[in-house]
């Protein structure tokens, strides 16, 4: 089966429009009506939901942001009675209060066909057997693949994450052929199996479903030849709906948005302007068949481009490019500003390190200083004296010439950067930093301890 609905997933770019145009009206229509904190949002921009008329419209629609949910906690942006709720998911809420999001019934069969389309579209069948390392539970990772495989009709293995070696045990005795988990849990798959002795033909794995935390085409490259698979790319978050707001087809050239759900935005992060196709910026997202909690232009924080141009594969819906991270990952350095993933862009092409790695800033006496804990891969013996030294100075060199700022590159033992096995935590910021919040009007100064999650 090449689509999981041909007619909507290959729809005319026009048809495509007017359908949205339909949602959108009717969508705006019911947070004006529904959720008081939307009504008073566009009464204070001025526009009401009759001043919609054209998809372009949407651009004088007010922002929504993590914020926004958090004043309204727990179920204050819902748009349907709680007795229509039928789920709730909810953020971890590492960087502050967790938001909670509900689902409806129409709201989980919508989800269920979205991620329906993107199990299709990584190559899954009826008969596949599809192993699901992601959590279960209030992360939506879980229980949002599952019911797209249960959709589908392939079957469900629930793994949800921990416990590697039985994971292992299970993909090779069940013969899953395809794997879900976030990319940093699949080269720790890897690393463990090799551990194990168990080699990648005595898996079945045809593709693996990766997404939760941005990834780059180098770590692909590790993925894909470690264990013998081809590995699409899957973005999502909960405010929206979880795991299949977009995905990569077969040509992995740029994730499907699906646009019957959702209108997406790219937006300059500082002044709200939206960019043009092509230009990177924030991913905006309107979603337009939501029932529980509809969300009007939400600001991911996720920085990627969009395309239009006509794929390969058939699909017209707009691609995003991978996301290299959210705006708040973004490090500044020394006024460098730097993301995690062009790190890891660098540090995955030198063959000797693995792919795990770890990012530690401190400022000393008032001097940001870059410091990558990378390891040697275990088959690497140090054959000569200056072996780690001339390594550790070639990858400077490369990263001083890509990210245009000097790092100290520690080389540790293989094996000893702790393995996760959800979302990757690749950066510990330890500069104590002065910011200024303004509490009631008044400007006060606080200090705040950084880790990023
Ligand atoms: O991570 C949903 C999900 C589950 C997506 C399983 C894919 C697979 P949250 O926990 O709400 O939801 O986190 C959402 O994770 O705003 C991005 O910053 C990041 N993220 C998700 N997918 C990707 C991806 C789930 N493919 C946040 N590439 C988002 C880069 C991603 N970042």
């Amino acid at each position: 089966m090449k689509f999981w609905n041909a007619e909507i997933e290959c729809m005319e770019r026009k048809q495509l429009h007017e359908l949205q145009l339909q949602r959108l009206k009717q969508t705006v229509k019911n947070v004006a009506e529904h959720v008081p904190y939307y009504a008073r949002k566009m009464t204070e921009k001025g526009i009401s939901a009759a001043d919609i008329n054209t998809l372009d419209d949407l651009k004088n629609l007010p922002f929504t942001d993590k914020e926004d949910l958090r004043k309204t906690y727990p179920f204050g942006m819902f748009a349907s009675p709680l007795e229509d709720i039928i789920r709730v998911h909810a953020s971890s809420g590492t960087t502050g209060k967790q938001t909670v999001v509900g689902y409806t019934r129409t709201d989980i069969e919508n989800w269920s066909e979205n991620m329906a389309r993107c199990l299709i579209m990584a190559g899954v069948k009826k008969d596949s057997r599809i192993q699901n390392c992601y959590g279960y539970g209030l992360f939506t990772g879980g229980l949002g693949v599952h019911y797209g495989v249960e959709r589908v009709g392939a079957i469900a293995i629930p793994a949800s994450t921990g416990n590697t070696e039985r994971q292992i045990n299970m993909l090779r005795d069940f013969k899953s052929t395809c794997i879900c988990c976030t990319p940093s849990y699949a080269l720790y798959l890897a690393d463990t199996m090799k551990q194990m002795g168990i080699k990648k033909h005595e898996l079945s794995l045809t593709s693996g479903i990766f997404g939760a935390e941005p990834w780059t085409e180098e770590m692909r490259q590790k993925i894909e030849s470690q264990l013998g698979l081809k590995a699409f790319d899957i973005y999502g978050l909960s405010e929206i709906m979880g795991p299949s707001v977009s995905q990569e087809c077969a040509c992995q050239n740029g994730l499907h948005i699906w646009e019957d759900s959702y209108i997406a935005e790219v937006i300059n992060p500082d002044t709200g302007e939206v960019l043009t196709e092509g230009e990177p910026g924030c991913l905006v997202i309107t979603t337009i068949n939501k029932e529980g909690i509809p969300l009007i232009r939400y600001k991911t924080g996720d920085i990627c481009s969009l395309t239009k141009e006509p794929c390969d594969c058939g699909r017209t819906h707009t691609r995003m490019t991978k996301p290299i991270g959210r705006t708040d990952d973004m490090l500044i350095i020394r006024g460098v500003n730097v993301f995690p993933t062009q790190i890891e862009s660098v540090l995955l092409n030198f063959t000797e390190v693995s792919p795990h790695y770890q990012i530690v800033v401190d400022r000393i006496n008032n001097l940001d200083h870059l410091n990558i804990n990378i390891e040697l891969n275990d088959h690497i013996l140090p054959g000569y004296p200056n072996y780690l030294d001339q390594l550790s100075s070639l990858v400077t060199k490369k990263l001083e010439s890509v990210i245009g700022i000097s790092a100290k590159i520690n080389i540790v033992e293989p094996q000893s950067i702790k393995r996760s096995e959800g979302k990757a935590v690749r950066v510990i910021d330890n500069r104590r930093i002065l910011l200024s919040k303004p509490i009631g009007g008044n400007s006060i100064l606080y200090e705040k301890n950084i880790i990023r999650q």
